[in-house]
């Protein structure tokens, strides 16, 4: 569990994202999947907006994990409601943030464990891969079904999206939360963490002098 986590600025731009040394994973997903409520569990927070609305997260929004790295909530796409012209700046801020960002080092897609692999998640997925970010897919609400269910689906999203790192998850039960931080951390984030004292206090001074 994350020892401290704060919010640090929500931004559309590339010219807005916070300048920071710090490595970062991006959570992104369809409308609803269960992002913010991922976000929570992982940090042991209530920092993400959860709601019973689709479409509650609309900006990019950038979390200061202990200091070693960002986590950044994104908005969910195929959010039927939504008109053209936020569809086409939702497009937009997801490029340049994927294609700019370069503290990016993992992606984390998140499924409503039930629903099916579709192009949208194929496009992030080829887009991430593209620019050699890994990519982590998290089944989430396997509190929903039973567990042959959860077994038969985790089979489908691996042969479907050909990912090596396919996980399930509860997001409300907490269950295998833990397992994925871990798993993530290790995989996308070490190496890029700070390792000395003294590497960790210049970051934070650089933070501090941008406030
Ligand atoms: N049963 C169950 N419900 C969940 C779980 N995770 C999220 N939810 C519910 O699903 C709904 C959407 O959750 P959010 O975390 O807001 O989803 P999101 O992907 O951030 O949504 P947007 O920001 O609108 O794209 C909320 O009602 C949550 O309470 C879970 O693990 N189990
Ligand atoms: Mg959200």
């Amino acid at each position: 569990m994350a020892e401290s986590v704060r919010y640090l600025k929500s931004a559309v731009v590339p010219g807005d994202f916070p300048q920071t040394a710090l490595p970062e994973i991006a959570v992104a997903g369809r409308s609803n999947a269960g992002k913010s409520s991922f976000i929570n569990a992982w940090t042991g927070s209530k920092i993400a907006l959860v709601s019973q609305t689709p479409g509650k997260t609309r900006l990019l929004n950038f979390f200061n994990v202990a200091n070693k790295y960002l986590m950044v909530d994104t908005p969910g796409y195929g959010f039927a409601s939504r008109s053209g012209d936020e569809v086409r700046t939702w497009h937009k801020m997801i490029e340049n943030y994927f294609l700019y960002r370069k503290n990016l080092k993992g992606l984390v897609l998140v499924m409503d464990v039930r629903r099916e692999w579709s192009k949208d998640e194929e496009l992030l997925k080829e887009f991430c891969l593209n620019q050699d970010i890994v990519v982590y897919l998290v089944l989430t609400k396997v509190d929903k079904i039973s567990r042959n269910e959860q077994q038969k689906f985790l089979k489908e999203k691996q042969r479907d999206s050909g990912l090596a790192y396919v996980r399930l998850c509860s997001a409300l039960k907490k269950i295998g939360i833990e397992e994925i931080e871990e798993e993530i951390f290790d995989l996308c984030l070490k190496e890029f963490v700070p390792k000395t004292l003294a590497q960790r206090e210049k970051i934070d001074k650089k933070e501090r002098g941008k406030k």
